[in-house]
């Protein structure tokens, strides 16, 4: 059977709760057949994000990460950090549902540092949406909070969304902290509001891409740094710290404010040598466009866009990218989920469209390939996940891709 895995998370505006496995059969069908069952706390928006594990690239052993970014954890006096469940795997049919437990990435309260003598909280880790973004990578996991707060380093305690991630190593043995926005560049204007970890992923050495939409009055960010560096010498004490090698791109003019650089992130090659690039959302850019940009991830510095078509469709607010044709070619897959479709007399209707770059040679790619949306307000394209490297268990080899819409869930 040509069938690969898809993960689901059941959201609906507020509402998250269920998530399932199933199998996908061609592109863009979804066939439910058995479905595994994942089921969170109630209001934890359990199934928000989710990424598929493997301890080991050997390991026979897949589960499912799944982020719920309002559960309530074990961290004394936080409420509502947010957690990511480990989730194991089976197409056992006869189990229905399946236990997940929390990965215990951070059980600590806030810190705390004196300030004239009194002692007062460093952070505030309430409502900071952990798990609001996972992502693995060869045993390597990394877990975001984007509305982690911090007092910054002000005389005058003031709180600043800066955002922080976790990342986690060898089968969950070792854990350690990053967040590359909490610097001695506070406020909007600075990294403030940068809001670290709104989107992730890796790059296929394992670098952290690390996506942050609210830097520079909400140009928007995009930060790497290696896992090895960001473990070695990492302390709890160095809050302020810079990981060794870390690159970012800059604050630009100001006409680049509020375009929301890293609200989506994703990586792939695309200049024929084996150094990979970033692939970045910037859905409010460009007059409202939105479009994409290609990044050298040697320097951090632009290469290429690829602009969106309407105005406030949000072209950007997902990235994907895999080699969907099997050419040996990474392509570029892009989500506007508030795409409104115009027909003939009658009322736009916001549909949602996705669109494909497929790269013939290096930098040169196709026109794109659209996939609309058909229900309204459905918000087709507002996740894409491309599975291509989960064929190696026995699931049959075909590339297969989801594109999440929220009709898909909810008939
Ligand atoms: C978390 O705990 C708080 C306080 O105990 C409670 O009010 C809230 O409903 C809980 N939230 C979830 C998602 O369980
Ligand atoms: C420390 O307290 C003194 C006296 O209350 C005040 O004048 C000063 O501004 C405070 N300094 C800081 C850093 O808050
Ligand atoms: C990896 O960690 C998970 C979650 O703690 C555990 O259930 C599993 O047995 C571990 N696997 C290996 C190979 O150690
Ligand atoms: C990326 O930047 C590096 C370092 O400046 C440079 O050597 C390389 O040619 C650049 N790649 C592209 C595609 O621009
Ligand atoms: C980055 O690499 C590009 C391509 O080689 C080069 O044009 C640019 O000057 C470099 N930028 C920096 C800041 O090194
Ligand atoms: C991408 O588009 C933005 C917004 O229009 C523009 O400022 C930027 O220079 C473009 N970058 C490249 C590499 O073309
Ligand atoms: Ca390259
Ligand atoms: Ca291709």
């Amino acid at each position: 059977m040509n069938s690969c895995l898809c993960v689901i998370g059941a959201c609906l505006g507020m509402l998250c709760r269920v998530l399932s496995v199933l199998s996908v059969v061609s592109g863009f069908n979804l066939h439910g057949e058995r479905p595994t069952v994942y089921r969170g706390p109630e209001g934890s928006y359990f199934g928000y994000s989710v990424d598929f594990y493997r301890p080991t690239p050997e390991s026979k052993k897949l589960s499912v990460l799944v982020g719920a970014p309002k559960a309530n954890t074990s961290q004394p006096g936080i409420i509502e950090g947010g957690a990511v469940y480990y989730c194991p795997f089976t197409s056992d049919p006869t189990k229905t549902t399946h236990r997940c437990t929390q990965i215990p990435f951070d059980n600590t309260n806030n810190r705390m540092i004196k300030v004239n003598g009194t002692r007062e909280p460093l952070e505030f880790k309430s409502h900071q949406w952990f798990g609001a973004s996972v992502r693995t990578h060869k045993g390597k996991v990394v877990a975001c909070a984007p509305l982690y707060h911090w007092r910054t380093v002000k005389v005058n305690s003031e709180k600043d969304p800066v955002g922080t991630c976790y990342v986690a190593v060898q089968n969950f043995s070792a854990y350690a902290e990053y967040s590359p926005c909490r610097t001695n560049d506070p406020d909007p204007e600075g990294q403030g509001f940068c809001q670290a970890g709104f989107s992730v992923d890796f790059t296929k050495d394992g670098t952290l891409v690390v996506g942050g939409p609210g830097s520079f009055y909400w140009q928007g960010q995009v930060m790497t740094a290696g896992v090895a560096d960001i473990l070695n010498g990492y302390s709890l004490k160095a809050v302020l710290r810079r990981v060794p090698g870390e690159k970012h791109t800059h604050a630009a003019a100001d006409t680049h404010d509020d375009s929301y650089l890293g609200y989506s992130v994703a990586v792939g090659e695309f200049t024929g040598d084996s150094e990979q690039e970033v692939i970045a959302g910037v859905p409010r850019g460009a007059q409202n466009f939105g479009y994409v940009t290609m990044i050298n991830s040697t320097n951090l510095t632009f290469i290429m866009n690829f602009t969106g078509e309407q105005m406030a469709s949000y072209f950007g607010y997902s990235v994907a990218v895999t080699d969907l044709n099997g050419d040996g070619f990474d392509d570029v897959l892009v989500g506007a989920p508030l795409y409104m479709e115009r027909e003939t007399e009658s009322k736009p209707r916001e549909v949602g469209r996705v669109y494909l770059y497929l790269q013939h040679f290096p930098l040169t790619f196709s026109d794109p390939l659209l996939l609309t949306g058909t229900h309204t307000f459905g918000r087709f394209g507002t996740a894409i996940a491309p599975l291509g490297d989960l064929n190696q268990d026995g699931y049959n080899g075909m590339l297969c891709l989801c594109v999440f819409s929220f009709q898909s869930f909810f008939k």
